[in-house]
């Protein structure tokens, strides 16, 4: 997982020789025809959209022959009476199901978080049944929109329309919002379907979970029945995709709100000893740490990327490299590698033993594209998916 994930950013920082490595590991070494069950969602973001962006950047012809292999391996999960997605499925044998805790529903952000990638498989493999098949499912979740577009994050697959969970930006809920913007913007401005939806589920959102702190700090709460006053990091997706999404009548109104967001986000690096954030905040009524743990998540230098490129104030450099510092400090281990740590108060915090592989496709990729020419990536031409890997948008 972490050689396919880190394949692109391999490939823009100009280090050639790994990359080569990385692909004829690819080529002579990694097969899918494992049992043991998998997350679609995941291995749609991270394998099939690693494969195909390092693809699209390097025309490397294994890459795309190993994407349409997953994505023939993955198709079998679309089966089902709306089209919306199982959660999970065995690679080797085609059998796919959901899990218990959802009451046998799909999740939310799961289930809308596949359909650029497919998209680009069908036009890059000429094989229209990839881009059918999360058609459907994307019709399907549409069609089961509430009126003010925020939705529940569970999706039953009989009829694709959610309902039951929590409505949230964060855990469950947040690349749904973030892909109904990317996937207008990944067709070419096409099909304003997609823009209404999310437009929509963003006045409602500003209406709704949109709270400020009694000294002003701006937050995203969830609808947990009644309003919940708890900020996941995954939420900081928000700010980048506002700036992302900011045209027209609505630009000043999500520009504003994507930089009061992004302050928010910043603090919660800042107010912490070891200068990383917690995995989620509360607002009671001023921030204070829920989760203590930080997994070396990249959803804030996401904003801080996109905050840079749409608004060219550089306290969001300073602020990114700010993190950068604290991931040298608490995160690096001397054996290679980087890792998360149990507690972002701690003295010193201890580390846990993981470098997750969104740390190689994502954390790192937008530190390294704030530094980096403009021209390195052209928004106008690519849209980054959730796991940071740019996709050509399609003709
Ligand atoms: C990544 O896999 C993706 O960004 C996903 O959308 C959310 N979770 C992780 C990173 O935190």
């Amino acid at each position: 997982m972490t050689i396919v994930d880190a394949l692109d950013t391999l490939y823009m920082m100009g280090l050639k020789d790994e990359f080569n490595e990385c692909v004829s590991w690819i080529d002579k070494s990694l097969r899918f025809d494992k049992g043991g069950d998998v997350s679609v969602f995941e291995t749609t973001i991270r394998i099939l959209g690693g494969l195909l962006s390092a693809f699209d950047l390097s025309g490397e012809d294994i890459l795309l022959r190993k994407a349409d292999e997953i994505g023939t391996r993955l198709l079998p999960a679309f089966r089902t009476a709306s089209g919306v997605p199982y959660t999970t499925i065995n690679l080797a044998t085609g059998i796919a199901h959901n899990p218990g805790w959802s009451g046998g529903a799909s999740i939310l952000a799961e289930a809308g978080t596949v359909q650029i990638e497919f998209r680009s498989l069908a036009w890059h493999t000429k094989k229209p049944e990839y881009a059918a098949a999360v058609n459907r499912a994307m019709d399907a979740l549409l069609a089961g929109l509430p009126p003010d577009g925020l939705c529940p994050s569970y999706v039953p697959i009989s009829d694709g329309h959610c309902r039951g969970g929590p409505i949230t930006f964060g855990a469950l809920g947040d690349s749904f919002y973030e892909y109904e913007l990317k996937q207008y913007l990944h067709g070419g401005r096409k099909d304003i379907r997609y823009r209404e939806a999310w437009d929509r589920a963003i006045e409602s959102m500003m209406q709704k979970l949109i709270r400020k702190t009694p000294s002003g700090l701006t937050y995203v709460g969830e609808m947990t029945g009644s309003f919940n006053a708890k900020m996941d990091h995954l939420a900081c997706f928000l700010p980048g995709n506002l700036a992302l999404g900011a045209e027209g009548p609505r630009y000043e109104a999500y520009m504003s709100l994507a930089k009061e967001l992004g302050r928010t986000c910043h603090e919660m690096y800042a107010r912490q000893r070891s200068g990383l954030s917690p995995e989620f905040v509360t607002f009671n009524p001023e921030m204070s740490v829920g989760a203590a743990y930080y997994i070396l998540r990249p959803e804030t230098l996401e904003a801080f990327f996109y905050l840079w490129r749409f608004t060219g104030d550089a306290i969001y450099k300073e602020w990114a490299w700010d993190v950068f510092q604290a991931l040298e400090k608490n995160c690096r281990v001397a054996s290679g590698g980087y890792v998360g740590i149990r507690d972002v108060n701690g003295s010193p915090p201890s580390q846990d033993d993981l470098m997750q592989s969104f740390f190689l496709a994502e954390t790192l990729k937008y530190l390294f594209l704030m530094f980096a020419p403009e021209s390195t990536l052209d928004l106008d031409h690519w849209v980054i998916n959730t796991e940071a890997h740019p996709l050509r948008v399609l003709p």
